[in-house]
């Protein structure tokens, strides 16, 4: 796998989660920017493991002649039971996207680990591995491999710079950065 974000944050571990992983303005204007569309996801829910899950369903927007125009896609995001409130939250999210070629060869596994590190700053790292549920023939593999990649890493360094965007805003408005 990969890390792709690895990076300190001005704002509470709370703060983090809350736009990352509810139905923020922020999720809801990144998505925008992005052109996924049709977003729409279930609440967090109790698992009988003790973890919570929610999932979330989109279309995202590939226009890669050789790809596509649009893949329907689902994301399982599931909680740990170890995450604490505020403290810690390790989050794995699962992400089938249903209308590429060999979209049966594979999908996409993200963890996302927010830690508190003092009242006002966490850390969030974001690893990301592409995990195969066929053995496809080597040049399928690579081609799967080098596209899912590129197409990963653009997301989370943009996702980042967005990060970083909200950061400031947050903290020239509390005074306290
Ligand atoms: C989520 C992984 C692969 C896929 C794409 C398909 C390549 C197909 C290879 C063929 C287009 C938001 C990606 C990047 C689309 C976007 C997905 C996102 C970023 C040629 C064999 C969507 C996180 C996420 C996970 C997986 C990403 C796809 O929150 O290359």
């Amino acid at each position: 796998g990969r890390l792709f974000v690895n990076r300190v944050f001005h704002m509470s571990a709370e703060k983090m989660f809350d736009l990352l992983f509810t139905d923020s303005n922020f999720m809801r204007r990144f998505m925008d920017i992005r052109k996924i569309i049709g977003a729409s996801s279930t609440s967090w829910q109790r698992e009988a493991s003790g973890g919570m899950k929610r999932t979330l369903n989109f279309t995202i927007t590939i226009s890669n002649p050789l790809i596509g125009k649009f893949s329907t896609a689902t994301e399982t995001q599931t909680l740990y039971k170890e995450s604490r409130e505020g403290q810690y939250y390790m989050i794995d999210a699962e992400v089938y996207t249903h209308d590429v070629p060999y979209h049966d060869y594979f999908y996409t596994q993200n963890r996302y680990c927010i830690i508190r590190n003092s009242k006002h700053k966490c850390r969030l790292r974001i690893y990301t591995d592409v995990k195969y549920k066929k053995h496809p023939w080597g040049l399928v593999k690579s081609f799967i491999t080098k596209n899912s990649w590129s197409g990963l890493e653009d997301y989370f360094r943009h996702l980042e710079a967005e990060l970083l965007e909200e950061e400031a805003e947050l903290t020239q408005g509390s005074g306290d950065a």
